[in-house]
Formats: structure tokens, C-alpha cells, sequence
């Protein structure tokens, strides 16, 4: 058995980190021999139910779960973090602007990043779920400069995995026989899920589903399917987004299987065109826990207007946000 690591979880006492948390605990994110210790930060006022999911945690009985702290003070949530999953956001109230949800997880993101860089695990791995995603782990990296950029990345694994799924359903095969899927860009509607590389049994996807139904229906379904879940549950999705948070950071620290990827939010590193520093969706692979861009695919017309329309957007954002002094 190995040492405790440290896993810090913000937002803890919401609907995601009421799915994620027994999951971390259970061993699904980090294998069976790894013990962890939960440092959870909420806001003063869901303290208390935030206690309510501790005692849960407790009555699991989980043997993976060495210990629990409880804070409402990023500096003591962070302390020594290996990992550092980033739930808690300000959501999108009605009637309000985009630069308005900026700013106001600018006043999340920023101290939280400072907080992060001041007391973390020098190696600390850090995923944003909460949105906008990309760029709030934008400001967090940007307030972080003791540490290195591509420690910060942000969470488009859910829109992986919501694409496998329709593909899975449309072509009648399972999702384990599909390969090579990758999402680019931002987590919001102008992302882009591309069928261009992927592969079922070996087979092109595009080969077997035709270009209509990939333009019309695939696409649309998977970047607006966070709409049709609040559509249909009446609450945004929370299961599914803490599965994918799972997948995002078990992959990062276990590595990928041999011969298949997964899309991660990372720093460009200028690969493929995309602005130098975005936090934009790209396939990867991944090794002793380091990612690395997946080199080399080629960019068909189609793929290069989608990938720059959704770069676009979050050059968009990164503008905003260095214009309200958070990054
Ligand atoms: P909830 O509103 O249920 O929970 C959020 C929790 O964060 C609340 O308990 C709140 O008290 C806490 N919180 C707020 N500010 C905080 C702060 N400064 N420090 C610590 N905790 C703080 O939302 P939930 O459904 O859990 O969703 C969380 C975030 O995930 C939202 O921003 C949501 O938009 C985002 N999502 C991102 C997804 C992705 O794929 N990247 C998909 C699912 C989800 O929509």
C-alpha cells in the first residue's frame, strides 16, 4: 500500500462533489493501493452540509480513505495537495452577461490559484470542472507562476465521453470498440467533437455514419447535451460530470491505454495552429503522468473552421479577463 496523497475538492458539498467524492474515496480515480486524504473547501455557509456529506463519507467506511478536513480557507483545502479538483464556480444567473460570470469567478479563480501556488504540492495536478471551465483555469494557472503552466487543466472529458456514447449508439457498437476521439476547444457550445480520426473496430467512424448525421445531428447533440440533461432532471449534470472528472484525472495520473487517447483542457503549446497559452481542448496521450498533444493528425478544411471558431471564443475570453486585471 503507498503512502497517503492529498486530494483537494472544491464545492465540495454540491451536486457534483456529492457523486465525486465517494468515488475518489472508493479508489475509482487513483487504483486500489493508493490511500487518500480529502481536503474539502465550501463556502462558510454550506459548511454544515458539507459536514452532513462527511459523515456519509465516514459511515462508507471506505479502507482507501485515510482522512477528511473540512475548510472554508483555500490555504488550508490546498495544503500539500497532490491533486486539486476545482468544482465550486459561480453559475450563470439569469440576465447575466458574460463579462459579469468572469468576473465573478475571477473572485474565486485568482485566489484560489494564489492559494494553490503558495501551499500546494509543488507537483500538484490541478483540474477545473467549474465553468466556465478553460478559462477559470486560465486565471488559476496565471496566479500560479511558482508552478508550471501545464499543471492547470480544465475538463472537456464529460463532452468525450458524451460523444462516445452517441457514437456508440448510432453505429450499435460498444463504446470500448471506439477509438481516437477527441474533443478541441472550449467546454461550451462552440467546442468541437471530431470524427475525423476516430475509429470503430478499427474502422473509419466516417465510414460508417454519414456526413449529415455528423454535422447536423452528432455535433449539435454533444456540445448542447448539458442543456438537455437541465432540460430533462431539471438540475445540470452531476453524475456524469463527476465520472468524467474520474476519467480526466485517473488517466493523467495512471496514464492511457497504448494506442488510444482522450481530450484534456491543456496550455497550447501553439500545436495545431491554436493560440499559444489558451486552455483549449486537445487529444493526448499520457505517460509518468506528463501529457503530450497527439502530433501530427491531419486537418481537413471542415476541422480547421471548427477549431478556429471555438479558439476564437476563448481568445475572446482570455481578453476579458486580462481586461479585468485576473490574469
Ligand atoms: P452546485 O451549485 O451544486 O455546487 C457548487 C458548490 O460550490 C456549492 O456547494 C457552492 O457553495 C460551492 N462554492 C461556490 N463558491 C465556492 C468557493 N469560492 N469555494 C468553494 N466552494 C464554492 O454546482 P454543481 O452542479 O456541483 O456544478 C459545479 C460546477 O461545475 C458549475 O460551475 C457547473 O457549471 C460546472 N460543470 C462543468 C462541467 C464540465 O464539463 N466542465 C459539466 C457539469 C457542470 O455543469
Amino acid at each position: 500500500m503507498n503512502n497517503p496523497v492529498r486530494v483537494a475538492v472544491t464545492g465540495a458539498a454540491g451536486q457534483i462533489g456529492y457523486s465525486l467524492l465517494f468515488r475518489i474515496a472508493s479508489g475509482a480515480m487513483l487504483g486500489p493501493d493508493q490511500p487518500v486524504i480529502l481536503q474539502l473547501l465550501e463556502v462558510t455557509p454550506a459548511l454544515k452540509a458539507l459536514n452532513g456529506v462527511v459523515m456519509e463519507l465516514q459511515d462508507c467506511a471506505f479502507p482507501l480513505l485515510a482522512g477528511i478536513v473540512t475548510t472554508d480557507d483555500p490555504m488550508v483545502a490546498f495544503k500539500d495537495a497532490d491533486y486539486a479538483l476545482l468544482v465550486g464556480a459561480m453559475p450563470r444567473k439569469a440576465g447575466m452577461e458574460r463579462g459579469d460570470l468572469l468576473s465573478a469567478n475571477g473572485g474565486i479563480f485568482k485566489p484560489q490559484g494564489e492559494a494553490i501556488n503558495a501551499v500546494a504540492s509543488r507537483d500538484v495536478k490541478v483540474l477545473v470542472v467549474g465553468n466556465p471551465a478553460n478559462t477559470n483555469a486560465l486565471i488559476a494557472q496565471q496566479n500560479a507562476p511558482d508552478l508550471r503552466p501545464e499543471q492547470f487543466t480544465a475538463m472537456v472529458r464529460l463532452d468525450h465521453n458524451r460523444a462516445l456514447s452517441q457514437l456508440s449508439a448510432k453505429t450499435g457498437k460498444p463504446v470500448s470498440s471506439i477509438q481516437r476521439m477527441t474533443i478541441w476547444g472550449n467546454h461550451s457550445s462552440t467546442q468541437y467533437p471530431d470524427l475525423s480520426q476516430t475509429t470503430v473496430d478499427g474502422q473509419p467512424a466516417l465510414s460508417l455514419v454519414d456526413q449529415s448525421w455528423y454535422e447536423q445531428e452528432f455535433i449539435p447533440t454533444v456540445a448542447k447535451r448539458g442543456a438537455a440533461i437541465i432540460e430533462a432532471r431539471g438540475a445540470s449534470s452531476a453524475a456524469s460530470a463527476a465520472s468524467a472528472a474520474i476519467d480526466h484525472m485517473r488517466d493523467w495520473a495512471l496514464g492511457t491505454p497504448e494506442g488510444s487517447w482522450v481530450s484534456m483542457g491543456i496550455p497550447s503549446d501553439g500545436s495545431y495552429g491554436v493560440p499559444e497559452g489558451l486552455i483549449y481542448g486537445f487529444p493526448v496521450t499520457v505517460e509518468g503522468g506528463q501529457y503530450r498533444i497527439v502530433q501530427g493528425l491531419e486537418i481537413s478544411d471542415f476541422s480547421r473552421s471548427r477549431m478556429d471558431a471555438t479558439a476564437q471564443e476563448l481568445t475572446e475570453e482570455r481578453d476579458a479577463v486580462r481586461e479585468l486585471g485576473l490574469v
